[in-house]
């Protein structure tokens, strides 16, 4: 039976889940999926209350939270080679660490400030996204010096940490733009820019930035093009 996905192109999170998919060669049903429309979003509900996605179908078996999908997938689907998580348990936790680092300091903030300038006015608050800022410059330094001389996020090899980072990080810096002194950083934001799974997201989210609030901070070379 086929695993089905749902998940929208600008999402984050989806993301995340996309480019292990991609990684880990898994064929997939994608299903697009529009909260905007009520009877889509009940029928999602009905399948995880949370109504965040994306979320992984699996025959009967529903599977929620990206981290968790990934892991799943991992251990059900990939050919032992292609794993995104270690089984050596030290690399293993240095995995799990750095894509729970990314989702609470990165991706959250992310996702924070992007949400408080999609309300009206009057229901913005600027103390939270002040914090949230915050947080996201005090990330880049943690990750400067986390990554030390390793090529992926977690060492040697691309992992779950760097399907994490690769969204997170794409988002944040329309935020908060990478600091020029954060070098390593800087060398592996575009190390993961040019990673085939990674572009190929960036280039099915293309039509779908015009919907993005921070568009005017995105990259030049991932605007959609003129007249498209
Ligand atoms: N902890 C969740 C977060 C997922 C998440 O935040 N998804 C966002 C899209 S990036 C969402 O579903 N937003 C819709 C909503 O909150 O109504 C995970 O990792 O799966």
């Amino acid at each position: 039976m086929a695993l089905n996905l749902y998940y929208h192109p600008l999402s984050s999170s989806c993301w995340k889940v996309l480019i292990a998919l991609d990684e880990m060669g898994i064929a997939f049903e994608p299903r697009f999926l529009d909260l905007a429309d009520t009877g889509e979003r009940e029928m999602f509900l009905a399948l995880w209350p949370t109504g965040k996605i994306p979320l992984l179908v699996d025959g009967t078996r529903v599977v929620p939270e990206t981290s968790i999908i990934v892991e799943y997938l991992s251990r059900h689907y990939a050919e032992p080679d292609r794993s995104l998580l270690p089984r050596e348990p030290d690399a293993n936790l240095e995995v799990r660490l750095m894509d729970r680092v990314l989702d609470l300091y990165a991706m959250t903030p992310m996702q924070v400030v992007v949400a408080d300038r999609l309300r009206a006015n009057h229901e913005r608050d600027p103390i939270a996204v002040a914090k949230a800022r915050e947080t996201l410059a005090m990330v880049y330094g943690l990750l400067e010096r986390r990554l030390d001389d390793r090529p992926w996020m977690a060492g040697e090899r691309f992992s779950l940490a760097d399907c994490t980072a690769a969204p997170a990080l794409f988002y944040a810096a329309t935020i908060v733009p990478l600091p020029a002194t954060c070098h390593r950083l800087g060398g592996y934001y575009e190390r993961l820019l040019q990673r085939p799974s990674v572009a190929r997201v960036l280039e099915e989210a293309r039509p779908y930035f015009q919907f993005y609030p921070f568009r005017e901070a995105l990259p030049a070379r991932f605007l959609p093009a003129a007249g498209g």
